[in-house]
């Protein structure tokens, strides 16, 4: 019998999302400047094709934290402290996350939240392999959204939020405040938030990240087109859609956007909705942070910065907030030195 209720809870999920994707997506074509909210990049395909992105020569963000991850995890996971409940906001391919589990002291569980349901499933199953004394309890859920946390077998001394991958850079800084203070309230006052941001840069860099010689980011962010007209029956020719990827320096940002080759009109379902030569759809912003900036979020959002580690060229960052009150506001830089849970309609536990 519980069974059945919680399969028809799923299924029930299932169909709120896919009732939303619809409702987003009319929402940002009709809109005056087209826009496509960029978490619906990730579904089996764009999730691989991140993947891909994260190896390319031109994307140093990834690469970068992982080093940051390499040489910092054992201190951060001393700052985390023993038995502490590891939330993950945007989980992917889980690979930075297993250098902070290696080092964290008999973490009470690890919940990864990601809306790539797949991808999720897959990458949480290989972790409740490799670490089988830690409860891995994966949430298909926004994590914008009010998430309910399952309980784990241990109680748990403090909740971390771990927010690598710059994924909070995708958000506006109002829509970032609101994000961390919601995370604030998760964590709870001994909580604490890792997170793993990209720093301003030469905007060469920046661009050539966005860029990429293959066409990898330019087939990642078409992917969201042919998502629309594989879901919700449309008629998008991809080949009249061009990639562009530009920094916008006054809102110190990356934005990405699909500009329409020609006059055009696209039908989603039997919706119609015209496109004019040189019309973008905005599918992505990519905010880059400064280290003030940061400590700046860190106070707007009810947090206190505890400590930055940087890499070298100072290209990326990771810093820990804590609810406390500042103990010190250092930057390290490599220069200077119970398992039952009720889902809520927004989220699906995902069954290993
Ligand atoms: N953390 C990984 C992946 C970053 S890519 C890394 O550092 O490499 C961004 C990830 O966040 C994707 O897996 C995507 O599916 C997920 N994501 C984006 N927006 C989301 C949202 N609103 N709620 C939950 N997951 C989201
Ligand atoms: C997940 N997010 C932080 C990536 C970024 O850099 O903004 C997504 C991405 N978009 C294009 N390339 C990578």
């Amino acid at each position: 019998m519980m069974e059945t209720l919680q399969q028809a809870s799923v299924s029930e999920v299932i169909k709120a999302a896919a009732w939303q994707f619809r409702a987003d997506v009319f929402r940002g074509l009709r809109a005056q400047n087209k826009v496509l909210p960029c978490k619906y990049f990730y579904d089996e395909i764009g999730s691989a094709l991140f993947e891909q992105i994260t190896k390319l020569e031109e994307y140093y963000p990834t690469r970068t934290e992982l080093g940051i991850m390499q040489r910092h995890a054992a201190e951060m996971a001393g700052l985390l402290g023993p038995n502490c409940l590891l939330i993950e906001y945007g989980s992917g391919s889980s690979v930075k996350t297993r250098l902070l589990l290696n080092h964290v002291l008999d973490p009470t569980g690890y919940i990864p939240i990601d809306v790539s349901g797949e991808q999720l499933r897959c990458s949480a199953h290989a972790l409740e392999a490799e670490y089988p004394d830690i409860d891995v309890l994966p949430l298909c859920a926004d994590f914008t959204r009010p998430l309910n946390i399952p309980g784990c077998r241990k109680p748990a001394v403090r909740r971390v939020v771990y927010f690598p991958g710059s994924t909070l850079g995708n958000f506006t800084t109002g829509e970032a405040i609101a994000l961390l203070r919601q995370t604030a309230s998760l964590c709870g006052s001994d909580g604490g938030l890792l997170l793993g941001i990209d720093l301003r840069k030469d905007p060469r860099v920046l661009e050539a990240a966005y860029n990429d010689r293959q066409g990898v980011t330019a087939a990642f962010n078409r992917n969201i087109l042919v998502r629309i007209n594989r879901e919700l029956g449309a008629d998008f020719d991809l080949d009249q859609f061009a990639h562009r990827a530009f920094y916008n320096a006054s809102r110190v940002r990356i934005e990405m956007h699909l500009v329409s080759r020609r006059d055009q009109i696209v039908r989603v379902g039997s919706m119609p909705f015209f496109f004019a030569k040189g019309e973008s759809i905005h599918t992505e912003n990519s905010h880059k942070y400064s280290l003030p900036a940061l400590t700046d979020l860190a106070e707007a959002s009810g947090f206190t910065m505890e400590r930055i580690w940087t890499d070298a060229r100072q290209y990326f960052s990771v810093a820990y907030f804590t609810r406390g009150h500042s103990v010190k506001d250092s930057v390290h830089s490599e220069r200077g030195g119970s398992r039952t849970f009720l889902p809520r309609l927004e989220a699906i536990p995902v069954t290993l």
